[in-house]
C-alpha cells in the first residue's frame, strides 16, 4: 500500500556540560584546571533510501531523536559525542518544515540527505578558560538543546512508465495484470485526480513504477474532461506504453485512435513527441488471429511496430513488460549522472555571526545569534562568568555600541531573551 504523505517529528540530541576541576600536580601544586568539555550532541539525518517505497511506516507521527553528548570529566576528558540518528526515507520524499511551511529537501535520488535537527554543541569546561590572566577559571558551560522539528514528508512516487490510450482499451487492467502493490486509491483525498500507480517486477530483480493514466479524451490537451491534469502525470515519466483497443466495436480504427491520442499529447506539449513509446493493441482474445495479423500490419504500414496482447488471456503482456523495460534502460542510460554515485547534502546552516544592541523598556539588550548562543550556555552563577561574558561583550564591540545608546554600569542588560549581570 503507498501513503504519500507523513508527519514525523525530530530532535537532536543535547549537548553534554562542562566541568569545573582543578587537578594537583607535582608542578602545579596548588591545582590546575582540567575539566574537560561536553561533546555535541547527535544530530538527526534524512537520507533517501531505494529499499524503502512508503512512508507507511511513519503514519503515527513518530519521534526520532539523536543521542546526547557526553559530559566533560576531570584530566581534560572530552565527553563522547552523541550518535547521529539516521532514518531512512522512500526515494522522492519531499521534506517540509511544518510550522514554516518552507521546503528543507527534495530527496530525490538515492543516497541524498538532509540535517533536519542539528544536536545541540556541547558546553566547554573550566580549562578552556584559563589564560595568564585567569588562570584558576571557575567556569564552565552546559550544553545546549538539540533542534526540534515537526517535518512534514510528501512521498512524489515518479513513475517511469506510463500507460495511455482512449478509455476502456484496457489500461487499469493491464497495471492490475502486471504490478504487485498497488496504489490503494482510497488512501487518497481526491480518488478520481490520482492515477493508479503501481510496481512491475521485471524480472525479479527489477522493477519500474508504472502509472495508468486515465482521463485521455479528445480535448484532453485543453482540459477537456480534467484531461490536462493527467496529462501532467504523462509530462513525468520516461517511456510511454500506449494501448490500442484492436476489437473495438464501434468500428473505430486503432491506427487512427492511436494518432490521435498523440496529437493531444502534442498539443499539450511538443516535448511529449520525442517520447519512446511501446505500442501495444490489446483484446486479441476477441478476435481471429488472422484479423490480428491484418492490422499489425496496418500498423506496420504506418512504420509502428504492434505487439498484439491480451490482458485477459495474458498473451503477450510479459513481452510488454520486458518491451518497456528495455525502452526504460535505454532512456536511463542517456542521464549524465549515475543516480547511485550522488551523495548531496541538502541542508546549510547560516552562520550568522553579527549582532545588534537595542533599548527596551525593560532593558538593554544584546541580540546576535553567536552571541545569545554563548550566553544561553555560559552556567551564569559561576565565579567568573560575569568577568568573561564583560571580556566578550568588549571584544566584539558590543559593549562600545550598547554605551553610545546610552548604557552605563549596572544598568539591566538582556542578551536575547537571558537577563545578565555583569557587576557581580
Ligand atoms: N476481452 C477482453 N477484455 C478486456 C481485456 N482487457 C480489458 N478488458 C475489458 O475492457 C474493459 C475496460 O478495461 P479497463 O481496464 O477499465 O480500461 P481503461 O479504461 O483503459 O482503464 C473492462 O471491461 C475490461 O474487463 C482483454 O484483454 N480482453
Ligand atoms: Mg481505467
Amino acid at each position: 500500500m503507498f501513503v504519500d504523505e507523513a508527519t514525523i517529528r525530530v530532535r537532536g540530541g543535547r549537548g553534554g556540560g562542562g566541568v569545573i576541576h582543578f587537578m594537583a600536580s607535582r608542578h602545579n601544586p596548588r591545582g590546575g584546571p582540567d575539566g574537560g568539555n561536553g561533546a555535541a550532541g547527535g544530530s538527526v539525518v534524512l537520507v533517501a533510501s531505494a529499499s524503502m517505497s512508503t512512508l507507511y511506516s511513519f503514519r503515527n507521527r513518530p519521534l526520532f531523536d539523536a543521542d546526547n553528548g557526553g559530559s566533560g570529566g576531570e584530566n581534560n576528558r572530552a565527553g563522547a559525542r552523541g550518535e547521529d540518528r539516521v532514518v531512512h526515507v522512500p526515494v522522492g520524499t519531499v521534506v517540509r518544515d511544518e510550522d514554516a511551511g518552507e521546503i528543507l529537501a527534495d530527496l530525490a535520488l538515492v543516497g541524498d540527505e538532509v540535517l533536519v535537527a542539528r544536536g545541540g554543541e556541547g558546553g566547554r569546561g573550566n580549562s578552556s578558560f584559563a589564560s595568564p590572566a585567569r588562570t584558576t577559571p571557575r567556569l564552565c558551560e552546559r550544553g545546549l538543546a538539540g533542534e526540534t522539528r515537526t517535518l512534514h514528508l510528501e512521498l512524489r512516487l515518479i513513475a517511469d512508465v506510463g500507460i495511455i490510450g482512449y478509455p476502456n482499451v484496457g489500461k487499469s487492467s493491464l497495471i492490475s495484470a502486471i504490478s504487485g502493490k498497488r496504489a490503494k486509491i482510497a488512501d487518497y483525498p481526491f480518488t478520481t485526480l490520482v492515477p493508479n500507480l503501481g510496481v512491475v517486477d521485471v524480472d525479479g530483480r527489477h522493477q519500474f513504477v508504472a502509472v495508468d493514466v486515465p482521463g485521455l479524451i479528445d480535448g484532453a490537451h485543453a482540459g477537456r474532461g480534467l484531461g490536462d491534469r493527467f496529462l501532467r502525470h504523462v509530462e513525468r515519466t520516461r517511456v510511454l506504453v500506449h494501448l490500442v483497443d484492436l476489437a473495438a466495436l464501434d468500428g473505430r480504427d486503432p491506427v487512427e485512435d492511436l494518432a490521435r491520442i498523440n496529437a493531444e499529447l502534442i498539443a499539450f506539449n511538443p516535448a511529449l513527441a520525442g517520447r519512446p513509446q511501446v505500442v501495444a493493441g490489446n483484446k486479441c482474445d476477441l478476435l481471429q488471429e488472422a484479423e490480428t495479423e491484418a492490422l499489425r500490419a496496418k500498423f506496420t504500414r504506418a512504420g509502428i511496430d504492434l505487439l498484439p496482447i491480451s490482458v485477459a488471456t495474458m498473451r503477450g503482456v510479459r513481452e510488454l513488460v520486458v518491451r518497456a523495460y528495455r525502452a526504460l534502460e535505454e532512456e536511463r542510460s542517456k542521464d549524465v549522472v549515475a543516480p547511485s554515485a550522488s551523495r548531496r547534502r541538502v541542508y546549510r546552516f547560516d552562520g550568522e555571526t553579527g549582532f545588534e544592541v537595542s533599548h527596551a523598556a525593560d532593558a538593554f539588550v544584546v541580540s546576535g545569534r553567536s552571541i545569545e548562543n554563548a550566553v544561553r550556555k555560559l552556567v551564569l552563577t559561576t565565579r567568573d562568568a560575569p568577568d568573561y561574558l564583560t571580556d566578550r561583550l568588549e571584544r566584539m564591540g558590543a559593549l562600545k555600541e550598547l554605551r553610545r545608546i546610552g548604557y552605563q554600569d549596572g544598568d539591566p542588560l538582556r542578551i536575547g531573551e537571558v537577563r545578565v549581570d555583569l557587576s557581580l
